[in-house]
């Protein structure tokens, strides 16, 4: 027994986070179920490091130094469960098995529980960056018990990405399904990010008239201000291309259909369930699948409505200037509410999840990567019981001096019929924050005149019912 973490899983995210652990001096045992990856793997990247091939998963445990640390890297679902069946009974009292995979929060609360009682730490990590970042350092968001981040912690802290400052892109999140809770969270803010720089490229493109390189160029200087971040970096690179069978912009010859792979959606249903507001992330997801409805559009295609038209050039900066404030401002409302998610998971499930720590491990590694979270982390840092990042001075200063630019786009996308669901879905969710009284009142009597769901008063303490079909009067219904 020699090697100091193992590896199972072997396709492109086992790979290269195996051979991160090497390149980083640690010994890493090797398993796949097709033992072909496995020579391979070594056959090719042997030199890098200190790989122990195992052919079996017995073989496999054998190799690991006590406690054993074993890594899942293989398919979410029902493959990470035949796994674990496959290992459990091979190990022993303290040993940890640690779930590198996208799964859902709950199953690793539930392998967590089950083997628990059989002595195993397992914990769920997320972690974020694809291929590149397994190789290269990974943000890295691990659940499970505190012992086990004793044990895990330093060779997470070697692999991950560091931060601007040098720090760890990683740290323990919490216990259970922590971790594979907040990488849920930072995916659903991911299609925020990505809708929200959709919808400034094409209000450049319809209203501002730019091209698609003009619009490069715009991302590029974004990206040395406040927006400097890995998604603005990539959006520039993405519409600079041009396609080489066509000669066209590479936007151009994309069919404008996303598609999704599941984590924006669970991000959803789950803030539903725990009655979080993450409208923008919302419509990010429900964006992605309009844009995937084929037989709607095209029966929606004779439908009436403006068409944009371009700008004068001598304008168009200056709504350039606007729809950056628009970003930035919706982009402050995403986090508000990512991290609003974060502090209720935290609060439901008992995890004590450090907001200010999540927006640290975020800062490199990660497709979220971006300034903007050392300012999420001063935030935190100023007041670590922070309700929301809006009841921040600076956020608060920042998003006040953005809105007129964010109200004008806006006004604008609305007027020349540019959809811009994220944009508008932010600066609602801004003013229904703000607002002295909200219509809120009205569905409240109107839940009390059809179902009798009574209403408070503003005026009184108790619960009250008015006899709408009787006379009238109102009747106390708490005693
Ligand atoms: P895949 O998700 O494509 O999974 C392929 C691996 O799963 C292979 O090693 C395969 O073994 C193994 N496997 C399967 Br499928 N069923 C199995 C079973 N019943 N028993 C044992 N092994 C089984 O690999 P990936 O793209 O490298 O992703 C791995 C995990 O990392 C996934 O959960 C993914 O969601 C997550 N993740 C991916 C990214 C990314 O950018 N791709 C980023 C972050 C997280 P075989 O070789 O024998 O078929």
């Amino acid at each position: 027994s020699t090697a100091q973490i193992g590896v199972t899983g072997l396709a492109v995210m086992g790979s290269n986070l195996a051979r991160n652990f090497a390149r980083n001096g640690f010994a890493v045992a090797v398993h796949n179920r097709t033992a072909s990856k496995t020579e391979a793997l070594v056959s090719e990247f042997g030199h890098e490091g200190t790989f122990v091939a195992a052919a079996s998963a017995k073989e496999f445990v054998d190799a690991l130094e006590r406690p054993r640390r074993l890594v899942i890297m293989v398919k979410a679902g029902d493959p990470t469960d035949a796994v674990i069946r496959e290992f459990a009974p091979l190990l022993e009292e303290g040993d940890v098995i640690i779930d590198g995979g996208n799964a859902h929060f709950e199953d690793t609360r539930r392998r967590e529980r089950e083997l628990r009682e059989q002595g195993i730490h397992f914990v769920g990590v997320g972690i974020s960056g694809g291929e590149e970042g397994a190789l290269l350092g990974p943000s890295i968001m691990p659940g499970g018990s505190k012992e086990s981040y004793e044990s895990l912690g330093p060779l997470l802290e070697k692999i991950a990405a560091k931060a601007a400052d040098g720090t760890p892109c990683t740290s323990h999140v919490g216990p259970d399904g922590a971790g594979h809770f907040v990488k849920m969270v930072h995916n659903g803010i991911e299609y925020a990010d990505m809708q929200l720089i959709a919808e400034a490229y094409h209000l450049l493109r319809a209203v501002a008239g730019y091209s698609p390189a003009q619009i490069a160029d715009t991302f590029r200087t974004w990206n040395r201000g406040r927006l400097d971040s890995y998604l603005i970096e990539i959006t520039a690179e993405v519409l600079a291309h041009t396609d080489a069978a066509t000669g066209r912009p590479f936007v151009d010859v994309v069919a404008d259909a996303a598609e999704q792979k599941g984590t924006g959606r669970w991000t959803v249903q789950i803030a539903l369930d725990l009655g979080v507001p993450v409208s923008g992330i919302a419509e990010a997801v429900f964006a992605r699948s309009v844009s995937g409805h084929a037989d709607l559009r095209e029966a929606a295609r004779g439908l009436g409505g403006p068409e944009p038209t371009a700008l004068a050039p001598a304008e168009a900066e200056a709504f350039a200037a606007r729809v950056e404030e628009a970003l930035y401002a919706s982009k402050i409302v995403a986090y508000t509410q990512g991290f609003h998610q974060i502090r209720a998971g935290s609060q439901e499930y008992g995890w004590d999840v450090d907001l200010g720590a999540m927006a640290s491990l975020w800062r490199g590694g990660c497709i979220i990567r971006a300034a903007f979270l050392d300012r999420i982390l001063a935030a935190y840092d100023a007041e670590p019981g922070l309700v929301s990042l809006l009841a921040d001075a600076d956020f608060a200063a920042e998003i006040g001096a953005a809105q007129d630019g964010w109200r004008s786009v806006i006004a604008t996308a609305v007027t020349q019929g540019v959809p811009v669901p994220a944009f508008s879905a932010s600066l609602a969710y801004y003013d229904a924050l703000r607002a002295e009284r909200l219509p809120a009142a009205l569905t409240q009597g109107q839940r009390d005149f059809f179902g009798a769901h009574t209403y408070r008063r503003t005026d009184r303490e108790g619960s009250f019912h008015t006899l709408w079909s009787g006379d009238r009067s109102e009747v106390r219904t708490d005693g």
